[in-house]
């Protein structure tokens, strides 16, 4: 048996929730293998609509096993208010969940660094969550980070001095004080909270089930174009949201991946700052806003919308090996006479390429756009692909021609429901 993994190709908020929910009755297992509480999943089903922020989108099956893998970093404050929520739903979520005692610890201080970080970066910020993310993976790949499994260690509360002593000295350098008031009554309530939970050696358990034929599908949070490598630095997240993440963030050999399915939106979005070529300033990006309802799901920030861009999902599709693509929100283009696709960029040197240059610095790539024909159809009330409009299916067939990989599903609406499945 093999891994499948779901991952985003354009900057986030592709609606990767929705299609892990979708795809999950499957599956035996769902797994989030990377990024944290920078997360928004939402998913919407019987009329009523749940973020997930940290725990995999499984988790209203309960048939399926989740597990938060290795790759995560992991905030216990905010972790113990979304199990409230399922519980709150009637979602008995501690019973299926399964957490890597290799998951990172997010502190207080580390969410107080994110802040303290982007104030002194001005305006050059990043635009983070400012959930702590970046100084949580600092701490990681500088070796000196918590982990799930400290907890359980009789010195933890001393390496936590030791690692917050660290941080209120990187908090003085910028000038500021660490003040941690009650989050730090409230940390250790909620690592309390946590060791009563599955605390597990997920590699193994991902391991056996793979040699039990089991089904596991991977879940990438944030998007490829918010990859620490190939993103766009340092406009990024701070973790390998590509496939190869799911190899070290749950420990599975690469030969162990099967499907990649690749998350698009029928257009773009960005939420933060860095480049973004295709963006919208104008009155049709407001339009997109709003009908596609683009606010951050985790931090409600109006996001930046804009035309699709095929030279980037084309890259994202390369450095993942898609094999499958699902089209979303493409019944939130309904309104417009003409759809614009950007097809290459122009450098400033004049040249026409379809291929990502090393910097897409703000301004300079212009896009190159086709235009096609809008479908001005409500696609949401469409329940198969035979009867979508005749403009449609060529802009999806334009698309997939570009991308030499079949969109095998098109999500016309926020509901389960509106799901079609293409042959
Ligand atoms: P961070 O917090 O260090 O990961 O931020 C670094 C950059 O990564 C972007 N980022 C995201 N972009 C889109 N969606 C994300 N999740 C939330 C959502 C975001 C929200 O689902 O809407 O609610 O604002 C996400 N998480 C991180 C971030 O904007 C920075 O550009
Ligand atoms: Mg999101």
């Amino acid at each position: 048996m093999a891994v499948d993994i779901l991952i985003g190709l354009q900057w986030g908020d592709e609606g990767k929730g929705k299609i892990v929910d979708v795809l999950a009755p499957t599956y035996d297992i769902v797994a989030r293998f990377q990024g944290g509480p920078n997360a928004g999943h939402t998913l919407e089903f019987e009329g009523t609509k749940h973020v997930l922020h940290q725990i995999p989108s499984g988790i209203f099956h309960p048939h399926i096993k989740n597990i938060i893998g290795n790759g995560v970093v992991l905030d216990p404050i905010v972790f113990r208010t979304e199990m409230q929520k399922l519980t709150d739903r009637g979602v008995d979520a501690a019973k299926n969940l399964f957490i890597s005692k290799k998951a990172s610890l997010i502190l207080p201080s580390h969410r107080i660094l994110d802040r303290v970080s982007e104030e002194a970066l001005g305006s050059g910020k990043i635009g983070s969550t400012l959930k702590g993310i970046g100084p949580t993976y600092q701490d990681k790949i500088g070796r000196v980070g918590l982990r799930v499994g400290d907890i359980l260690a009789d010195d933890f509360q001393e390496r936590y001095n030791k690692l917050v002593e660290r941080h209120r000295k990187t908090v003085e350098f910028y000038g500021q004080q660490l003040e941690l008031g009650e989050q730090e009554q409230a940390f250790f309530d909620a690592v309390n909270y946590l060791k009563s939970l599955n605390l597990v050696d997920s590699e193994y358990m991902i391991n056996e089930a793979l040699k039990n034929g089991k089904r596991i599908l991977a879940e990438g949070a944030q998007g490829s174009l918010l990859d620490i490598d190939f993103g766009t630095y340092p406009f990024v997240t701070s973790s390998t949201t590509l496939v190869a993440g799911a190899c070290t963030g749950l420990g599975v050999a690469p030969r162990h991946i099967g499907e990649v399915y690749g998350i698009f939106k029928a257009y773009c979005t960005r939420v933060g700052s860095g480049p973004f070529p295709t963006e919208l300033l104008d009155e049709v990006g407001e339009e997109i806003r709003q009908a596609g309802r683009e606010f951050g799901s985790t931090t409600g920030r109006p996001r930046r919308c804009g035309w699709v861009d095929l030279p980037s999902l084309k890259y994202s599709i390369m450095l993942n090996g898609v094999t499958q693509l699902n089209m979303m929100k493409a019944d939130v283009l309904t309104e417009f006479d003409t759809i614009h696709i950007c097809t290459h960029y122009k450098l400033p040197s004049g040249e026409i390429t379809d291929k990502v240059p090393h910097s897409l610095e703000e301004g300079s790539v212009k896009p190159i756009y086709t235009e096609l024909p809008g479908w001005k159809v409500d696609l949401n009330q469409i329940d198969s692909v035979e009867e979508l409009p005749e403009a449609f299916k060529n802009y999806l067939v334009f698309v997939e021609e570009h991308l030499q990989v079949p969109i095998t599903i098109v999500s016309v609406g926020p509901d389960r429901k509106s799901t079609l499945k293409r042959d």
